[in-house]
């Protein structure tokens, strides 16, 4: 099984905790779309949307986090003859939290010329792609039509406005449920709470802490607790503190400038 992802992508943490949680052996590729990695022909042929996580097992090939999720879970329930650990209240709670994309609130949170220099660097990576593998040229349009749209939208401040509130709302929603609860959908940790925690890594990420997680008790407590995890160490943790964030970015940033230099896309 391959699982191709990145470690500060949001879907890509979903998946990486429901596999570290049930045991799953895969191998791991990482694909940086800063860099437009996810760009190059050979995984843009496998995967039109060039969307990361990607997960293969033989010629099965599944895109979608929650998809993933899923899968793995029918998984198991084949592997081990266990009942799916899917009920009803985890459902609930996964539909919930997929329901709120990061991408808007997450680029708005960043300065615009950061934001505007990997946007245009990866602009420049479909165009020349698109002269690589000619074939491909009308999917790659449609990622360049996506970049222009999502720049439309970074400047209406109605659809900022609105996935800043669906993520108020979730966290609302989560808190309210944890002062019933240990985990979100009851005492034992559930692939809901593998969906859940990377988004408050992605908050933490962009140094939000303080505004949405610290003024809701039960989920600063709840976020401590998975922590402490061996899952959470190893597809958050690990790249969180220390030399290896600070070598991610050092990386992303110098192949972005030298690439921008050279014009070498
Ligand atoms: N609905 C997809 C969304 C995946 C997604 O948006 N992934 C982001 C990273 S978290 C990505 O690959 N962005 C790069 C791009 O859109 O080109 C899922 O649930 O997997």
């Amino acid at each position: 099984m391959q699982l191709y992802h990145h470690p500060y992508s949001v879907d890509s943490q979903k998946v990486r905790l429901a596999l570290e949680e049930n045991g799953i052996d895969y191998t791991s590729f990482h694909v940086n779309p800063l860099t437009g990695k996810n760009m190059d022909s050979s995984f843009f042929r496998m995967n039109p949307s060039a969307k990361l996580p990607v997960f293969q097992n033989g010629s099965q090939i599944i895109y979608q986090a929650m998809d993933i999720i899923l899968y793995i879970d029918r998984l198991i329930v084949s592997l081990d003859g266990k009942a799916s650990s899917i009920t009803t209240q985890v459902m609930d709670w996964m539909l919930k939290i997929e329901e709120w994309n990061p991408k808007i609130f997450t680029l708005s949170h960043i300065p615009d010329k950061y934001r505007l220099f990997v946007s245009k660097f990866v602009r420049r990576v479909v165009i020349a792609r698109m002269s690589e593998a000619p074939d491909l040229a009308s999917v790659y349009h449609v990622k360049l039509r996506d970049a222009y749209e999502t720049e439309d939208k970074l400047k209406n401040p109605d659809i900022v406005k609105q996935s800043e509130e669906k993520l108020l709302r979730l966290l609302d929603d989560a808190e309210m449920q944890l002062q019933e609860t240990r985990y979100l959908a009851g005492e034992e940790f559930t692939l809901a709470d593998a969906m859940f925690i990377p988004v408050l890594s992605r908050i933490t990420l962009l140094n939000l802490e303080e505004e949405y997680v610290s003024c809701r008790p039960k989920i600063a407590g709840y976020y401590e607790l998975v922590k402490r995890r061996p899952s959470y160490k190893k597809v958050i943790g690990k790249h969180f503190s220390g030399w290896r964030w600070y070598r991610t970015l050092v990386k992303t940033v110098f192949f972005l400038c030298i690439r921008s230099m050279f014009r070498r896309y």
